[in-house]
């Protein structure tokens, strides 16, 4: 809060004036007074914490817009090749402090906001998040934001302006509740409206055929898409590049003028509605025909307004000598999974049917200019939409991706053997459940001839209404006269588009996102490509950046680091933190490492206690799992080990317990999508054994329960530092890679985890005695459930014990069958126990029972957190990024002078 001192006193002396490239505090303080009361976004007399905030990110971003201009400026000299990142999601986080920490800027600013009364950090916290994203998807994207800008490599990033960012969760005895999120209702001050950039969207219509059998799409839906940009700042670099995201509206000359006159204002209305819809949140529910339409339009939007941005671009560099065929030396487009495909089809059409090139011409040109990440394996999560709403929605991309469709099909034929052709096909091909074309079909082998033709009567919803008129008996009977001739086959299932394979046919590279995660790809999820096409596929394994993720949001522990290794270069170049094995066994640095771990712990308490009101042991071991919640991310493991826990503490004396125990406070962090309700009965398992825990007097500070609320990136800064184990449980072979275990790492956490996504290889760098390992592993994980489906899984008694405890009602009367089901056969509530949670749990408890151990040696213990920084060196980001730019983007650094 305003601090009243003599520094306040100073404020009056400080005259407003525009300095913006000014890095001296009396200066600073200037300019932040001068936004204060000639840009003003609020009423004047008023300087509390909010608006010193609004005033001090506007006095930054000038520094950033001096900056960001010379960048693009310089780039666009260079004319250099630039990569365009595509990514229906972006969890920037804050971005106060990260810029005055890239630029450098922290003792002026904090002198400068001193002047002026206030403390920075309190001015920070002022930001509200911006978070544009769900999880590890979105933060990566931001992550390699970062890494582009300070690595110098020509970048944009291309998302949506949500006017909503990720639901605000709060807990309550029930549970998960979901707020509206409001990060733009005091504006964002980080944002440039770039007013003179739009572009024209559509939707639905109809292909015309124009002159010379040029396709012609009209009709339809109007909206235009306004761009904003946001600066992101390198570190220690001048270079800063752009977020440009997309915001929809109509333009005024849509507007139905006569409908508003003659007093119809909700057809006025309408389309206003319509376009601004498309913007409202991330993720809108899917579930109905609207809801489809609505996340289609939302990713077509992305990629038509950044397609014809890239286009524009281009064509400007041109200078007149546009030739199409060079887009791919100077574009890069990666597709942050497969929300960007759209990109494919609209480049397509844009080439061919307004610039008028051929259609192999464009294919070659799209193909080169566009690849792929993939960030999941799960079936469910592989995008598909229905045929029929593509249709209606995007009519002209249907016939392109039919042609896609269609050539791939034959390359196919040329491909693989013609007794295999048919299944390959029916895999593969971008549409699925949709009659073969003529041309294909001519190349499959013969059908064997069948001894009677018979009629097929296809079940269709008419056919089963009409029967539903009919008496049963009469039914029968007539099916027994027609049977001679008639056959009833089953409806045919809908026709779908299916978006991942789009991509890999389209795609010249498709990556996966950690080595294990890669190898499945190529092995599983997209083996048949795979033999197609070797080549295509790679590995690229995650990272995150360090100036985020360790130096600003651990200050102590970067000292620490600094010191130890006698420069700060590592902040660059991470391979150095390596270098803290050579002291991984120094006492002194010991109690300094453990020294910046109790701060850190200390100011996590107090968040704690001011964010759920449960007061926490500082000296207790600090065990967290942050991430969505999710079935597959087994949270569920977690907080069934700590009921296991409680139980046995309260069988045993106090002093067994104290003997066997050492105080732990187990956190979780994460939300549930507000539909899938399994998710939401974890958090309200978590939150039920926390209120009967946490108020035990039996087991005292032995034992503390928190599921923190709202987590985000924010909160995530504050939770990782303090932390001291760190779980990463996932059902093996399903988490792609995860991103927090890198963080949690690189802040010399150590982890608790299945071999699964990079883990596997944090647990190489760190060394297998500081990891704490366990679980299936994932080639043994399909033997597993089938074992469980044949029935030949037999439970361990403590994993009975937990569930019969729960159900017991001690923690409260709630109906858990419904999730405890899910951990049983298959019946009744029971759904098999698809994650595995039974399998695991004795490993997992018992593996529990080790990090107790281990803890009790404090001296072990610290040695093993700094071989867990020592070994993060090749997580972060800026090693990522390097990899994309040589092996798939092929593109260099630009650096501004
Ligand atoms: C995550 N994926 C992976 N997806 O789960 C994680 N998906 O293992 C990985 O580290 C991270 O990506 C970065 O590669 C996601 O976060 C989504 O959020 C998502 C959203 C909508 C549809 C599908």
């Amino acid at each position: 809060a305003k601090k009243a001192s003599a520094a306040g006193e100073s404020d009056k002396d400080i005259k407003p004036q525009a300095n913006p490239l000014s890095t001296n505090p009396s200066e600073i303080a200037s300019n932040i007074k001068y936004h204060a009361e000639y840009t003003p976004s609020f009423s004047p007399y008023k300087f509390e914490l909010k608006q010193a905030y609004v005033a001090t990110a506007e006095s930054l971003r000038d520094t950033l817009i001096e900056r960001w201009n010379q960048t693009y400026k310089h780039f666009s000299k260079e004319n250099a090749k630039t990569i365009h990142y595509l990514s229906m999601e972006f969890l920037q986080g804050r971005a106060l402090l990260n810029a005055i920490g890239n630029l450098e800027l922290n003792d002026a600013y904090s002198e400068a906001l001193h002047k002026l009364g206030y403390d920075l950090e309190a001015v920070a916290e002022q930001e509200p998040d911006a978070a544009l994203g769900n999880g590890g998807l979105g933060r990566l994207a931001s992550c390699f934001l970062d890494s582009l800008s300070t690595l110098n490599y020509p970048a944009w990033g291309y998302g949506l302006r949500y006017k909503y960012g990720l639901f605000q969760q709060s807990i309550t005895k029930d549970g998960q509740k979901e707020q509206c999120e409001k990060w733009l209702e005091m504006g964002y001050p980080w944002e440039i409206p770039r007013n003179d950039i739009s572009y024209p969207i559509k939707f639905f219509g109809q292909v015309a055929e124009g002159q010379g059998g040029k396709r012609e799409w009209v009709g339809g839906e109007n909206v235009r898409a306004f761009a904003y940009d946001v600066p992101i700042p390198g570190f220690r670099t001048k270079n800063t590049i752009s977020l440009r995201l997309w915001s929809t509206r109509v333009a005024a000359e849509d507007f139905d003028l006569a409908a508003f006159n003659s007093g119809d204002y909700s057809k006025a209305g309408e389309a206003h509605a319509n376009a601004e819809r498309i913007c409202y949140v991330l993720y809108p529910g899917d579930a109905t025909e609207e809801g489809k339409q609505l996340r289609l339009k939302q990713q077509y939007t992305l990629c038509s307004a950044s397609i014809q941005d890239i286009m524009a671009r281009f064509k400007e560099r041109s200078k007149g000598a546009l030739n199409w065929d060079a887009l791919p030396s100077k574009v890069a487009i990666q597709m942050n999974d497969t929300h960007p495909t759209l990109c494919v089809p609209e480049l397509l059409r844009i080439l061919i049917d307004e610039e008028g090139l051929a259609w192999d011409e464009a294919w070659k040109i799209t193909q080169a200019t566009v690849a792929y990440t993939n960030h999941t394996v799960l079936p469910e999560a592989l995008e598909k939409w229905p045929l029929t709403t593509f249709q209606k929605l995007l009519p002209r991309h249907v016939e392109i991706i039919e042609t896609i469709d269609e050539q791939f099909m034959s390359f196919v034929a040329g491909n693989v053997e013609k007794s295999e052709l048919e299944s390959k096909i029916a895999s593969m091909r971008i549409l699925e459940n949709v009659d073969l074309p003529a041309s294909i079909q001519s190349l499959l082998p013969p059908k064997p001839v069948r001894e009677k033709a018979k009629k097929v009567k296809p079940v269709t919803d008419a056919a089963i209404k009409e029967n539903g008129t009919k008496s049963p008996v009469k039914e029968a009977a007539a099916e027994e006269e027609e049977e001679e001739e008639e056959e009833v086959v089953p409806p045919k299932p809908a026709s779908t588009v299916r978006m991942a394979n789009l991509c890999v046919i389209a795609g010249h590279k498709v990556n996966g996102v950690a080595a294990i995660h890669s190898q499945i790809v190529i092995d599983e999820v997209f083996n048949d490509f795979y033999q197609l096409w070797p080549e295509k596929f790679q590995n690229k394994t995650n990272g995150v950046t360090p100036r985020r993720w360790l130096k600003f949001c651990n200050p102590e522990l970067s000292s620490v680091i600094t010191k130890w290794l006698g420069s700060e270069e590592w902040v660059l170049d991470t391979k150095q933190l390596s270098g803290l094995r050579n002291f991984a066994d120094n006492k002194e640095l010991q109690q300094e490492w453990v020294n910046a771990k109790v701060a850190r712990k200390a100011k996590l308490a107090a968040y704690i206690k001011s964010k759920t009101g449960y007061t926490i042991n500082p000296n207790a071991l600090f065990d967290i799992q942050v991430k969505r919640i999710h079935e597959y991310k087994r949270q569920l493991l977690n907080i069934m080990g700590v009921i296991y826990r409680y139980k046995k503490m309260k069988e045993m004396s106090e002093k067994e317990r104290a003997a066997k125990y050492v105080p732990r406070v187990v956190m979780f962090g994460g939300k549930a999508f507000a539909t899938y309700w399994q998710a939401k009965r974890i958090v309200k398992l978590i939150t039920d054994v926390a209120a009967t825990v946490n108020n035990d007097p039996e087991i005292g500070d032995l034992l503390k329960v928190i599921m923190v609320p709202d987590y985000n990136v924010s909160v995530a800064e504050v939770l990782i530092p303090a932390s001291e184990l760190s779980q990463h449980i996932s059902t093996a072979g399903m988490e792609a890679s995860g991103t927090s275990n890198m963080k949690f790492s690189m802040n010399g956490c150590v982890l608790i985890g299945t071999l699964d996504g990079a883990n596997v290889e944090i647990r190489e760098e760190v060394g297998e005695d500081n990891f704490f390992l366990f679980g299936a592993y994932a080639h043994e994980i399909a033997g597993l459930r089938a074992d469980r489906a044949a029935g030949k899984f037999q439970p361990d008694p403590r994993f009975e014990e937990v569930k019969s405890f729960i159900r017991s009602g001690v923690f409260g009367d709630y109906d858990y069958n419904e999730l405890l089901g899910s951990l049983e056969g298959d019946s009744g509530y029971g759904r098999g126990d698809y994650f595995l949670v039974g399998h695991d749990f004795p490993a997992y408890i018992e593996c529990q029972d080790k990090v107790d151990e281990a803890y009790r040696d404090q001296q072990r213990w610290t040695r093993m957190s700094i071989m867990n920084t020592a070994g993060s060196y090749t997580f972060s980001s800026d090693r990522t990024i390097h990899e994309y730019a040589k092996d798939i983007w092929e593109i260099t650094p630009s650096p501004l002078e």
